[in-house]
């Protein structure tokens, strides 16, 4: 069921993880797996399904602690990767106050990828290894700080749109069962939704300016609007974590339902601003009550994912030096720390 840590086995109503069975040759049975195993499981997804926390020092089932290292740390690579694209326009924002936000934003991107790392550092993985993980182009990001930002409106639909994504996929991220992860949401969601403001209100002012501005804004809203559909996952028929990671209360929705629930949002969002979200196949389906999109072209997203998208290897490049420079730092961190350990031991 889950070809990255092993396999699942339905067993008695539950979901048996034989990894070291199918190490053996992969003639598992469920039926061989330890019986203190099927008990724990069985008490695990019990507190799973009663809304108990699972906190760090709590018995879990391998395959949870390694979904959850595999989403936590992509999460935190994306907020960090997710840095790029905006902080490029940190030295041409148009006025003193748009720079001061647009660092304050970029700031807190930087923030939310520090308390995720922390979050899977609890999960028995150090921040070291997931970054060199990231660094070697073995760990993935969100595909959509793959695109680039030329010009000014890019900034606003990126707050609009992807930072409105990011909370419609987050909010329910909130009620995680991992509790250090539910918890870092928490925080990292009442961030995004001032983000989201911001963006929507760089979209209004450029959206009521100049037809120049207008223009501009249209043409960044034709640029973000397939992929941000696409930041959403695959379709459910090709998602292959989402059954395993809703039975454990990780993932709350499909990745089809928070790309239709923020589909439903966004787009009164756009016609309110005047602008025209480009999909011709858009219709409203009053009898579902809910919008009808055209088809995402999905070769796009996996040649993203495959490292072909238009940024992927500037964004990579850019962390790599950034990882250099910033070498000596930790080098001088690291021998404070041991001077002051040897001091208190003296
Ligand atoms: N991009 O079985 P699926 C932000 C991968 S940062 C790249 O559906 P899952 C912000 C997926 O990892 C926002 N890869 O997976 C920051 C899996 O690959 P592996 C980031 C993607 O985990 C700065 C494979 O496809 N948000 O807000 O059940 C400025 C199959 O997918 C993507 C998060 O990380 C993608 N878009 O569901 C502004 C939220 N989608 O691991 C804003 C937390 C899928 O098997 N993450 N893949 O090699 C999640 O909620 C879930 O991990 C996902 C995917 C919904 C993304």
């Amino acid at each position: 069921m889950c070809q990255n840590f092993g396999r699942w086995c339905r067993h008695g109503g539950a979901y048996m993880y034989t990894q070291g069975l199918l190490d053996q040759g992969g003639k598992a049975a469920a039926a061989e797996q330890l019986p203190e195993d099927a008990a724990l499981l069985q008490r695990f997804q019990a507190r799973v399904d009663a809304e108990e926390k699972i906190e760090p020092k709590d018995w879990m089932p391998e395959a949870y602690r390694q979904t959850l290292i595999r989403q936590i740390s992509q999460h935190a690579h994306s907020e960090i990767v997710g840095m790029l694209p905006e902080g490029n326009w940190i030295t041409r924002a148009p006025t003193l106050l748009r720079k001061s936000i647009l660092i304050a934003k970029v700031q807190d991107e930087g923030g939310h990828g520090a308390y995720l790392y922390s979050a899977a550092e609890t999960l028995g993985i150090s921040r070291a290894e997931l970054i060199d993980q990231l660094l070697a182009g073995r760990a993935k990001y969100s595909s959509i700080f793959n695109y680039p930002t030329p010009t000014w409106a890019d900034i606003g639909a990126i707050g609009w749109l992807v930072d409105g994504a990011a909370i419609m996929n987050q909010i329910p991220l909130c009620r995680c069962s991992y509790g250090p992860y539910a918890r870092a949401m928490i925080r990292i969601c009442k961030e995004e939704s001032f983000h989201q403001r911001q963006g929507y209100d760089i979209m209004l002012q450029l959206a009521r300016g100049t037809p120049a501005q207008r223009r501009m804004a249209q043409e960044a809203l034709n640029r973000w609007w397939w992929p941000s559909l696409m930041m959403f996952g695959p379709p459910d028929t090709a998602s292959q974590h989402t059954a395993l990671s809703v039975r454990w209360k990780i993932k709350r929705f499909t990745n089809d339902e928070l790309r239709q629930k923020f589909v439903d949002f966004t787009v009164p969002q756009a016609k309110f601003l005047g602008l025209e979200v480009p999909d011709p196949q858009l219709r409203w389906d009053a009898a579902a009550g809910e919008h009808r999109y055209g088809s995402i072209d999905w070769s796009e997203f996996n040649n993203v994912l495959q490292g072909h998208g238009p940024c992927n290897r500037e964004r990579l490049g850019a962390r790599r030096e950034a990882h250099e420079a910033g070498r000596w730092v930790r080098e001088a961190a690291a021998a404070h720390a041991a001077k002051q350990r040897a001091r208190a031991a003296a």
